[in-house]
């Protein structure tokens, strides 16, 4: 059976290549498209039978084809068992060869494997970690002229400076609108302002992105503006979700932005089926899907990722692993060398970067989104940073990490101050500048605050508008009683909502 397979799919694979060569499928697709569109593409005469013969492959008839052959075939393109056989047609091997290989490996749906005679258990690790890619080093300066780096712009690169400073402010403002009580709740991106803002600048607006929530900056690249922002987080009555999301679940329909859902890992499965219909749209854009090291042990996670792997999806999943989970340590979290190595368990491509240095972060996301876009593929990337604030609001992170830890990576491992000695050091940014942004942003996002505090609050109905057409019985029956309740306990509800 095997030596049989062999010698007769050498056969079909010659007559794939002649296929190819003739233009069949239309050029280039058919090229990255390999095997699978091509076999395929022969219209099939029974897939009942235990014979599977394609009817425009004439020569093909006279072959004991069946249907697990072809589902071999087809299935070779995800393996990298396709480039195994590749070369193994393409050399000039005798029968003699054929038989020696036939007897050493296993024709197994999904593609060869050799057979051995050594009883070797896969190491549960390589005993290097994988290397984590990097273009700046820690004072900003370029490792290697030399290295695969995106090039950036001036324009892009003082847009990318001057939205990292603003994301900061923005946190520390919003930051302490809290603790004055003004809003209710707010989560810093401090230290992954290099993973926000580079990561958006390499991205196109027509990309879809699905947030987890620490990555406000993506939006702001976007064009959010701070008004938006404040809306938000105060819920009145210009906030897009219309005051019924808590503070920092921000959407936006107009950037491409996937209103933030509480619940983890949810926007993983979603990124693969949008990056699914983009495909099928032939669009040129992709899905990019951002999650914490904690948001990789959610089912969500593993089953968006071999969704994208076996639709062949055209998504990045962004992983920012930032050492922490609230407060579980990712010793705690995960065996695996971090998350970059659970991408080949998926069949995907992936890469380690430093998180905190935005050249390479920028670099990284360029060639991910070439790459996902050009040849139909997810891609992982798991960016290395450090979460300097708080989980949240509601959190103290200072009662389960040492303060040495979090400020080694606050002054020594900084991402702004990096990117920005970078950018200083090619003559586009001043002292003065500098003084100027600060003052100018900070001022903005005082009055963006006046203004979304005395902005009205949406009226109560719409709690409950936006999902049904007709409000259905019980829905009413709920309405009728929160006014109830309101008017019998006035005190106890805010006065700026009207009833
Ligand atoms: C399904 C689900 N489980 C638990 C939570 C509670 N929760 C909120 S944030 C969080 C930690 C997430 O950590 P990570 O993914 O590393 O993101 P980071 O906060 O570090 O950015 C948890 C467990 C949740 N929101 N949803
Ligand atoms: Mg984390």
């Amino acid at each position: 059976m095997a030596i049989w397979w062999t010698r007769s799919s050498r056969t079909i694979a010659n007559h794939i290549r002649k296929c190819m060569n003739k233009g069949f499928m239309g050029g280039a697709v058919v090229k990255q498209s390999s095997w699978s569109s091509t076999v395929q593409s022969c219209s099939l005469s029974s897939l009942s039978s235990h014979r599977l013969v394609p009817q425009n492959c004439s020569y093909l008839h006279s072959l004991p084809c069946n249907r697990a052959t072809l589902f071999s075939l087809q299935r070779f393109k995800s393996t990298v068992a396709e480039g195994q056989l590749d070369s193994f047609f393409s050399s000039d091997s005798d029968d003699e060869q054929l038989n020696v290989l036939a007897r050493q490996s296993l024709d197994f749906p999904g593609g060869k494997v050799t057979y051995t005679s050594e009883m070797n258990f896969i190491s549960e690790s390589s005993h290097k970690r994988i290397p984590c890619y990097r273009v700046l080093d820690d004072d900003g300066e370029i490792i290697n002229m030399n290295s695969d780096l995106q090039q950036v712009s001036k324009e892009v690169a003082v847009k990318m400076y001057s939205d990292m400073v603003t994301l900061q402010i923005m946190d520390n403002i919003f930051y302490e609108a809290q603790r004055q009580g003004r809003i209710s709740f707010y989560m810093t991106s401090a230290g992954e302002e290099a993973i926000n803002i580079a990561s958006a600048a390499a991205l196109g607006e027509e990309d879809i992105i699905l947030p987890q929530y620490r990555e406000p900056g993506v939006l702001l690249w976007r064009g959010f503006t701070l008004q938006e922002f404040a809306n938000q987080c105060f819920g009145n009555k210009a906030d897009h979700g219309k005051g019924r999301q808590m503070p920092i679940h921000y959407g936006s329909k107009e950037h491409n932005f996937f209103t933030i859902s509480s619940p983890i890992g949810t926007q993983l499965p979603q990124a693969a089926g949008i990056a699914y219909s983009l495909k099928m749209d032939n669009k040129k854009a992709c899905a990019v899907s951002y999650i914490g090291d904690g948001g990789t042990s959610e089912g969500d996670f593993h089953a968006g990722l071999n969704f994208a792997a076996v639709m062949e999806a055209p998504v990045i999943f962004f992983c920012r692993n930032n050492g922490w989970a609230i407060s579980t340590h990712v010793s705690e979290q995960f065996r695996s060398d971090g998350i970059v190595v659970k991408g080949q368990g998926y069949g995907i491509r992936s890469i380690r970067v430093d998180g905190n240095d935005a050249l390479a972060v920028y670099s990284a996301v360029s060639a991910a989104r070439e790459m996902a876009i050009n040849e139909q593929r997810p891609i992982l990337v798991e960016a290395l940073t450090y979460r300097i604030g708080h989980h949240s609001t509601s959190d103290d992170s200072t009662k389960y990490r040492a303060l040495d830890e979090i400020d080694y990576w606050k002054l020594a491992r900084n991402p702004v101050n990096r990117f920005r000695c970078w950018v200083q050091s090619n003559g586009w940014w001043s002292e003065q500048q500098e003084t100027e942004l600060r003052k100018s942003i900070r001022k903005q996002l005082l009055q963006a605050i006046q203004v979304a505090e005395k902005t009205e609050k949406p009226p109560l109905t719409e709690l409950f508008s936006d999902v049904y057409d007709h409000l259905p019985s019980n829905l009413q029956e709920q309405e009728k009683q929160l006014r109830e309740t309101i008017s019998r306990h006035p005190k106890d509800y805010p006065s700026d909502v009207s009833v």
